[in-house]
């Protein structure tokens, strides 16, 4: 059996309760939601209110229709700056960022757009002087990850939030690694956006993510088309969701997101957020112990994700021997960040990152420690 330490990429396995959901989608629904009037796609539009309200509940959105279906973080992240950034508009993020903002941002900048990169420490967190001083005149768009992909630091986000909120400057909070683990309120932090992905920790399929964008921030829409709505009208409607979601939405992955959310919603507040931290906590002490291992410790910890390199041994090829050898699923590398190995100094070799997840138990994780123990022992 797999020793799964790959859920900041994706979490599994995912509840049973998610694969009954997508499965009685698809075969027990069947239909398209908001396009008929029939039984069938009334009970599909059932599901996609409920899940829109499940998702506004747990991530604090004041209405649930201002909760819209992406594809991904990737996508919600597109979405948002390429309908409010314009040529010669300013925008900042910090130097952590993954490349679902930081390669948008690239043609933007070639588009006129001006970025700034905010320095974070070694650790990954933001440096709030010098993301205070970068808010002066106020840029257009600040984004910025919650946490870390590959090192999971926690960003000051309520601080940083609170600086963008009194200028007037909407925040795009980047939540791919954090939704379902941290708490999170979009109304309390008066964020401007928020995206995230919904197969990493709200535990859904793959293919489904969540994106808001507060009602007074005019960001167009990046696909138009069929909504089901006012479609006599030539062009798409102005009001959300509609506005953003065109074509034939993916009620499997909605349905198995809601059933997700439902799990992590079931449990006590912070328990999965606990577990996952005393799981990191042991793998950064037990790793740091080994001789020839560098853990690059999170200055503030906010996800399981830990990062680590051994001497002399290239990540991916450890990577390989730990799925080879030991039957350990780890993702080895640059985990689409080269900024933030850049910033942490893994780069461009990157790191092995592990990352536990819901489900992962400290058995497993000392199955691994004795696994990454036994490698480097061979190898002397
Ligand atoms: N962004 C995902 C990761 O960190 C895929 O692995």
């Amino acid at each position: 059996m797999t020793v799964y330490l790959d859920n900041a990429a994706t979490t599994y396995p995912k509840p049973s309760s998610v694969y009954r959901a997508v499965r009685h989608a698809m075969e027990e629904i069947g239909a398209t939601p908001g396009r008929g009037a029939h039984r069938r796609a009334r009970e599909a539009s059932a599901v996609v209110s409920s899940a829109r309200r499940k998702a506004a509940a747990l991530l604090g959105i004041p209405d649930p229709d201002r909760v819209i279906f992406t594809k991904n973080a990737t996508e919600g992240i597109n979405l948002v700056v390429k309908g409010w950034l314009r040529p010669m508009d300013h925008v900042v993020l910090s130097s952590v960022e993954h490349n679902a903002v930081v390669r948008p941002m690239e043609r933007l900048s070639r588009e006129g757009v001006r970025v700034t990169r905010v320095r974070c420490s070694q650790g990954g967190r933001l440096d709030l002087d010098a993301f205070r001083d970068s808010l002066d005149p106020p840029p257009r768009l600040v984004v910025l990850t919650h946490a870390s992909n590959v090192n999971g630091c926690l960003q000051p986000v309520e601080e940083a939030a609170g600086l963008c909120a009194e200028r007037g400057i909407p925040l795009l909070l980047d939540g791919a690694q954090t939704a379902g683990i941290q708490p999170i309120s979009v109304n309390d932090l008066r964020l401007g956006m928020f995206a995230c992905s919904g197969h990493k920790g709200l535990l859904g399929p793959p293919g489904i993510g969540i994106l808001y964008v507060r009602s007074d921030l005019d960001v167009l829409p990046l696909v138009e088309g069929g909504t089901g709505s006012l479609s006599e009208e030539a062009l798409q409607p102005e009001y959300c969701p509609d506005r953003y979601e065109s074509g034939t939405p993916n009620l499997p992955g909605i349905a198995g997101l809601a059933a997700g959310i439902d799990f992590v919603m079931e449990r006590e507040i912070g328990s999965i957020l606990k577990h996952e931290l005393a799981l990191a906590t042991a793998l950064d002490e037990r790793l740091q112990e080994i001789p020839g291992v560098k853990v690059f410790k999170p200055d503030v910890r906010g996800t399981g994700a830990v990062s680590f390199v051994v001497e002399g041994l290239n990540p991916a090829d450890l990577a390989h021997i730990l799925d080879a050898g030991f039957d350990i699923a780890v993702r080895a590398g640059l985990h689409c960040a080269p900024l933030a190995h850049q910033t942490l100094g893994t780069f461009p070799e990157g790191t092995v990152r592990v990352s536990p997840g819901y489900s992962t138990t400290m058995e497993e994780i000392e199955y691994f420690i004795g696994s990454v123990q036994t490698i480097i022992a061979a190898r002397r």
